[in-house]
């Protein structure tokens, strides 16, 4: 799929205004809201924050130093408390009656299943807690988490927030390597994994991966590991490292105190990728992020006691974060997570979710919608969906074939889809429709959220009312990142340098219509979508150039049916290295273990040449276009122009 031109957007006749049943029910009914947000921002925040419960009242709301924020700073809570206690226990200490109301609902891929009451997971996050402090871990301490789509996932990032630990989350797909990185950035003291989880049938053995991720960080103390399978668990333990979850778990006190954080106090801090070689960690906080994924749940789901809410993010994504842990359980919603794939055993397996479970909102990405596409509605029309009554998407740009497809296909022309975007830094949805209020069209992300300042921007930082430029957020929001742990002049560099440090740069294209709808375009830097998932061309770059064959490499992404971008390595080999189909595989393989099957290029190109300026740059949108098979642009400031038209002769030779 190659994204449709802006052009082919704007000609979207198609709108789908709110239903009246919607409009009559929703949470937020008001239009108005959006101008009174609009000129008091602050007191928009304030009011929700005020939904949570404090132990301590703020006294300043914003204050504001570019490009630092403290949002509520002198007040004081816990996140666990919001997600949890609340809904267990009333103001007095007695039992609140959302204690007995299903919090958690599990399927594992191959059929195991089990449901946590709000009460269960309070037990649960208490022991856990208790686990966590007994091998010593302090406030302020960072814990790596490297699990299964679990329910443990949950709650050992609960248990974590709970004492005051910063969990940094690692996304089970990701190799060895990329985990040993990531703890020794955040210089973790603790990791939580699993012996192993669920994936297309297969088992994905985290514990062996963590353990060769161990061999080269120094400062993991003790691991806990989870038994994914009591019947058969498939790891090794290194003695006076290595505690198994239940074992700790059954010696655990019952009740474990929350620690009182600051609302600045770190929550997490999140690996994601950018424009240079090394993931940053996105550093989130606990007042602002909650107050602005609790809102965001409320307004953007419509989220009620009865709904049956199923976000597919897996929780090494901030989509996890947000949507299935944060945003849901501070709304006291019932969650369901299932660990496996879309097409195991059968390509219908998220659609039989739904109807064993009841799903009523679903949130999901362009990337898995394409691919239900693909697969055909015979497998969607064999189950029932009518329990679904809002859909969501998130990831990337939804093209509007894949939003109307996904509207009447799984919506039954019945729910509202809301296209939200947002980003790891953003914390929460920052562009979208509200179900009750805005009139979709499919492509358009449409609106900010009440109390965002979102504009399109010029290179000179000027506001473009209709047309194409920058995103940008231009005031301070609540579940903003705050910096990039130990990095905080890369966190000026990459997100506030373009504009002087007066406005927040995204590193997204987009347009606004004549109705100052948002239509997104996709990045500007050098950050490529694969399925919805962030990678640096950097990263992939450093990865292939590891392998002792490699003498360079430029990495680009080009259009893909159902992946939006796949990507595509240019790469010439070391003097004496022979070129052959056999090395290309090696190489992607080599990408793939060296990050995670995410960053396996879909093409490697073999070229004595890359084609560079006359400094010595690479000149990636070449290479772009070529991988997309477009006419070349401007080549005048290439220092050899016969190595464009060789590569792209060569190019044109690969595909079928
Ligand atoms: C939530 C998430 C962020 C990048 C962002 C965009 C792209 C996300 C949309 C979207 C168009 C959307 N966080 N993106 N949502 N593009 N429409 N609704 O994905 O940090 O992993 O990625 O994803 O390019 O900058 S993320």
């Amino acid at each position: 799929m190659t994204h449709p031109s802006i052009d082919v957007l704007l000609s979207e006749t198609r709108n789908f205004p709110p239903s009246e049943d919607f409009k009559a029910k929703a949470n937020s009914r008001d239009a108005s809201v959006y101008e009174t947000a609009a000129r008091d921002p602050e007191k928009f925040w304030e009011k929700w924050a005020k939904e949570l419960k404090w132990d301590n009242p703020w006294k300043t709301t914003l204050d504001w130093k570019p490009p630092h924020a403290q949002w509520f700073k002198e007040g004081k809570l816990n996140a666990c408390v919001n997600c949890v206690d609340r809904h267990v226990l009333d103001e007095k200490g007695g039992e609140h009656a959302r204690s007995k109301k299903k919090a958690l609902i599990w399927e594992g891929e191959p059929g195991d299943t089990r449901t946590l009451t709000y009460g269960d997971l309070y037990r649960e996050v208490n022991r856990f807690a208790n686990v966590l402090k007994k091998i010593g871990l302090q406030k302020g301490d960072r814990v790596a988490v490297y699990m299964p789509m679990t329910p443990e996932a949950v709650i050992a990032c609960l248990a974590c927030a709970r004492l005051g630990l910063v969990h940094s989350v690692v996304f089970g797909g990701f190799s060895a390597e990329s985990l040993r990185d990531r703890i020794n950035d955040a210089e973790a003291r603790a990791l939580i994994t699993a012996d192993f989880g669920w994936r297309r049938g297969k088992r994905i053995e985290l514990k062996k991966a963590a353990d060769e991720a161990l061999q080269g960080t120094a400062s993991i103390e003790k691991v806990i590991v989870y038994r994914r399978d009591e019947k058969e668990p498939v790891c090794t333990m290194k003695s006076g490292r290595d505690l198994w979850w239940h074992e700790e778990m059954q010696k655990a006190a019952e009740f474990t105190a929350p620690v009182s954080c600051h609302a600045e106090d770190m929550l997490f801090t999140l690996y994601t990728s950018g424009t240079t070689g090394k993931p940053k960690g996105i550093v989130h906080t606990t007042g602002g992020y909650l107050t602005g994924v609790y809102a965001t749940t409320k307004w953007v789901f419509d989220m009620r006691d009865e709904d049956v809410y199923w976000c597919t993010a897996d929780i090494g994504w901030i989509t996890g974060h947000s949507y299935v842990i944060y945003g849901p359980l501070s709304n006291g919603a019932t969650v369901f997570i299932y660990e496996g794939s879309p097409d195991w055993p059968e390509k219908d397996r998220f659609w039989r979710l739904i109807e064993k479970y009841k799903v009523t909102i679903f949130y999901t990405a362009p990337t898995a919608i394409r691919a239900f596409m693909k697969w055909g509605t015979d497998w969607v029309k064999r189950c029932d969906l009518s329990s679904l009554r809002l859909l969501g998407s998130v990831g990337e740009p939804i093209n509007p074939e894949a939003w109307i497809w996904y509207q009447e296909q799984i919506g039954g022309s019945r729910c509202p889809v809301v296209d939200t975007w947002w980003q790891t830094e953003t914390g929460a949805i920052m562009v979208t429709p509200l179900p009750g209020l805005t009139t979709t069209k499919p492509g358009s992300a449409t609106r900010a959220f009440p109390g965002i300042a979102a504009e399109i921007l010029n290179e000179e930082g000027q506001i473009v009312k209709a047309g194409g430029g920058f995103m940008a957020i231009t005031k301070p929001w609540p579940s903003m990142l705050r910096t990039i742990f130990n990095d905080d002049a890369r966190y000026q560099q990459t997100y506030w340098s373009k504009w002087q440090g007066r406005f927040y740069f995204a590193g997204d294209g987009a347009h606004r219509d004549e109705e100052g709808y948002f239509w997104f375009m996709g990045r500007v830097d050098d950050v490529m979508n694969v399925a919805g998932h962030r990678i640096g061309t950097m990263e992939v770059e450093s990865a292939l150039v590891d392998h002792p064959s490699v003498a360079e490499a430029a990495v680009v992404g080009k259009p893909h049916d159902i992946k939006g971008q796949a990507l595509v390595a240019f790469v010439t080999v070391k003097e004496g290295v022979a070129t052959s189909a056999a090395l290309a595989e090696v190489l992607k393989q080599h990408a793939a273990k060296k990050i995670g099957a995410i960053a396996k290029p879909d093409d490697i190109i073999f070229t004595a040449d890359l084609p560079k300026t006359r400094s010595g740059k690479i000149m990636r949108r070449l290479l772009r276009d070529i991988a997309e098979g477009k006419a070349l642009g401007d080549t005048t400031t290439l220092a050899d122009a016969a190595v464009v038209e060789s590569l792209k002769q060569k190019y044109a030779g690969t595909e079928e």
